[in-house]
């Protein structure tokens, strides 16, 4: 890394002690950014680094509510405004027992650079709970929810802040937080939440749109060298909204998907993952990974282990950070594999990314490839603004021309720095010369 960014970076690790997972997202970005301080010296003047990674706001709040035996439950939300040098703060609520500070400023951070590159007018924030959804009926998350927004509206609004889904947050969650919200202001103000339902403000697409954005972010990599989806053999981890619709998606452009996990264990299903069976078992049921062995025949599932273990030439991480380290990456490359792209934020670790880039593989990273879902949530703003709603196609048509445009410009932005092929190298300069001239040209704020 660039001494003077390491100075800087040495800073902000020493101030934000504990925070492994900011600690990691901020030391990855800053070792691209060497290049872009010899050309722009501003920066470093403006000490753009500094205020980046401090963030404009920070928000813990407690979140009291009732379970159905009547017992009184506490858990912590956050939320983390991160930078709204590109438009008002953006970025999902994650839901899950080990989210903390740490986590949501990774994630906001990240969030921040992927807005960037959407080109639309977002900047970057991020937040959660650590509520554990899990085995908790409809009316404890109906009543968690209303909690956790009757603290979380003073802080949001279409202007201000746009929070979204994430890990444990989808259309059911953000039903219930919209209803509080509109409850608690009086305003049917639609463009404060985003992955709402269809006939209540949501866009049609959100719920594909980041497992199909990974895809085509993918697709277009591949075809960098020649090839495509068609005939690929796939493996994706998790089994979510992201992993679902990316797996949705690359079976659509020919490829078999023989292996997919949540955090129990890991399917193998050669024939290639039925979806629909897939979707009935996680979406409607709310069941496990496990439930799909009992309905399809010739299929293993695997309790534990690491869904890693499965031969593939291009691998889908999409379910949660550091789930692939460098052994698994250094086990995949030597058995074929061809290219990786990110659906869940930051899931290599940064030995199992220098595994992939070492080797040559085509490694998109979360914060290029998983760009679809915010960027179709900047798509679902703009039709709450103009209180109009897109068809399927036209939406599906404006995800595919963006993901495909973030794809060129990471591109491009590697081979104008000398670094031909390195999309980490690229994302990282795209995003931040965006944000840092923005924040330079709007003051010391
Ligand atoms: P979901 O809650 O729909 O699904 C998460 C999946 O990942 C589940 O299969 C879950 O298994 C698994 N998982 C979660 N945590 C762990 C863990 N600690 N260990 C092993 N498996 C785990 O979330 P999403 O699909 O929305 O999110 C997946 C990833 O994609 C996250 O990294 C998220 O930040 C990222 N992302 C999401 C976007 C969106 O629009 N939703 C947009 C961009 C990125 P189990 O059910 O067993 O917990
Ligand atoms: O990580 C992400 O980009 C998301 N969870 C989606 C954010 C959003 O505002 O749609």
């Amino acid at each position: 890394m660039d001494a003077r960014l390491e100075a800087i970076r040495d800073t902000v690790l020493a101030r934000n002690p504990g925070e492994g997972e900011f600690h990691q997202a901020v030391t990855e970005v800053f070792e691209s950014l060497g290049p872009v301080h010899d050309r722009h010296p501003e920066f470093l003047e403006g000490a753009v680094l500094e205020r980046l990674c401090e963030p404009e706001r920070q928000i813990i709040f407690r979140v009291p509510w009732t379970d159905d035996a009547g017992s009184f439950q506490i858990n912590r939300g956050f939320r983390v405004e991160f930078n709204s040098a590109l438009g008002p703060y953006k970025g999902g609520l994650r839901f899950h027992p080990s989210v903390n500070l740490g986590i949501i400023k990774f994630l906001g951070f990240e969030q921040i650079f992927k807005n960037a590159l959407t080109g639309m007018p977002i900047g970057g924030g991020k937040g959660g709970s650590d509520f554990d959804p899990r085995g908790r009926s409809d009316a404890e998350i109906m009543r968690f929810c209303q909690s956790f927004m009757t603290e979380l509206y003073r802080h949001i609004g279409e202007y201000t802040d746009v929070p979204a889904g994430d890990i444990g947050v989808g259309g059911r969650e953000i039903g219930y937080l919209f209803g509080q919200y509109k409850r608690i202001t009086n305003r049917y103000e639609s463009g404060v939440l985003t992955g709402k339902g269809i006939s209540w403000g949501g866009s049609l697409v959100r719920p594909e749109a980041t497992g199909f954005g990974t895809v085509i972010f993918a697709e277009e990599m591949l075809k960098t060298r020649g090839q495509s989806f068609d005939g690929q053999r796939v493996v994706v981890s998790g089994s979510g909204n992201v992993a679902i619709n990316a797996i949705a998606k690359a079976q659509a452009l020919g490829a078999t998907v023989v292996a997919c996990s949540d955090s129990s264990g890991y399917i193998v299903d050669e024939a290639g993952i039925d979806v629909a069976l897939l979707r009935q078992i996680k979406e409607v049921e709310r069941g496990r990974l496990k439930d799909y062995e009992a309905r399809r025949p010739a299929v293993s599932y695997v309790a534990g282990g690491s869904v890693w273990d499965v031969d593939a030439t291009v691998a889908l991480p999409c379910a949660t950070q550091n789930e692939l380290d460098g052994d698994a990456a250094a086990r995949l490359v030597r058995n074929g594999l061809l290219a990786v792209g990110e659906g869940a934020n930051m899931p290599s670790t940064r030995d199992a990314v220098a595994v992939f880039q070492e080797a040559g593989i085509l490694f998109g990273p979360g914060k290029a490839a998983n760009a679809g879902g915010v960027t179709t949530s900047a798509l679902e703003m703009q039709q709450n603004a103009s209180r109009d709603s897109w068809s399927f196609a036209h939406t599906e048509e404006r995800l595919t021309e963006i993901m495909v445009g973030i794809h060129d410009r990471c591109a491009a932005t590697a081979d104008e720095y000398g670094d031909p092929g390195n999309y980490v190298l690229g994302a990282n300069i795209g995003g931040f010369v965006k944000v840092a001239d923005a924040m330079l040209a709007q003051g010391l704020i």
